[in-house]
């Protein structure tokens, strides 16, 4: 195994947040990210490098060990599974709920109902958990559309203020699970980098008891 660790970020929302905190721990990348093409980067700690990669693609990077560590949003980890992953550290950043959600106003349709998400294995799992039949529709995009094009009846997404539901004309409903965004280890990693990766988790631990005593919750 190679000595240095790669640390796998969430670009989009999730690097305009985590950013800020790496540096809260100390970690800076060695150049600027917006400004470069750049995939993989150095940082100013000798061992650690980042890669800058989609927020879906970050469990897998870290469960095939391609990345040491990673930062993923729990939505995508429940979507994900967690199967050679370790989760030791809420980094309290991103939050946000995912939730069942539709037509204002509107009742449950059809006995089996038409869910559109791209939370293909949440929603089935959670409409299981409740006993309401389910036909699960995978969309990539923009499902608040799907409820108001008669696609489905609910749909399964990551609401914050609400504010993107209530402009189409849609409630949230159930809450499925509060998210944050969450530091990951791969497995054998933990195991086998163990001296690298042990200062680097309670660095970032550190940051985020840091912040929440000065922004107590
Ligand atoms: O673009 P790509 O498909 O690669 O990924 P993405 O669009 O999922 O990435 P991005 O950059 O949007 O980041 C997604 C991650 O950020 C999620 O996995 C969550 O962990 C986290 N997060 C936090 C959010 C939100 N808040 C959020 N509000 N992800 C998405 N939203 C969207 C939501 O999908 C909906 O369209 O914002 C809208 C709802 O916001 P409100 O405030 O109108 O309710
Ligand atoms: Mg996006």
């Amino acid at each position: 195994m190679s000595k240095q660790l790669i640390l796998a970020l969430s670009k989009g929302r999730i690097l305009d947040e985590t950013l800020p905190l790496l540096a809260e721990a100390g970690i800076t990348p060695a150049e600027d990210l917006g400004a470069s093409r750049k995939l993989l980067f150095e940082t100013n700690l000798p061992d650690v490098k980042l890669v800058v990669i989609r927020a879906t693609d970050v469990p897998t990077y870290v469960q095939l060990g391609a990345a040491d560590v990673g930062v993923a949003g729990k939505d995508v980890l429940l979507e994900h599974g967690a199967e050679g992953l370790y989760e030791p550290l809420d980094l309290e950043i991103a939050a946000c709920k995912l939730m069942t959600a539709g037509i204002r106003g509107a009742e449950p349709a059809r006995a089996r109902r038409r869910v559109a998400t791209k939370f293909v294995n949440v929603a089935k799992r959670y409409y299981a958990e409740q006993g309401i039949q389910a036909e699960v529709i995978k969309l990539y995009g923009a499902m608040e559309l799907a409820p108001l094009m008669n696609l489905a009846d609910e749909i399964v997404d990551i609401v914050d203020t609400g504010n993107t539901l209530r402009a189409n004309g849609m409630e949230p409903r159930e809450l499925i699970a509060p998210v944050t965004t969450r530091l990951v280890v791969n497995k054998a990693a933990m195991t086998m980098k163990h001296e690298r990766l042990k200062p680097l988790i309670a660095r970032l631990r550190e940051a985020v008891e840091r912040r929440r005593v000065q922004a107590p919750a």
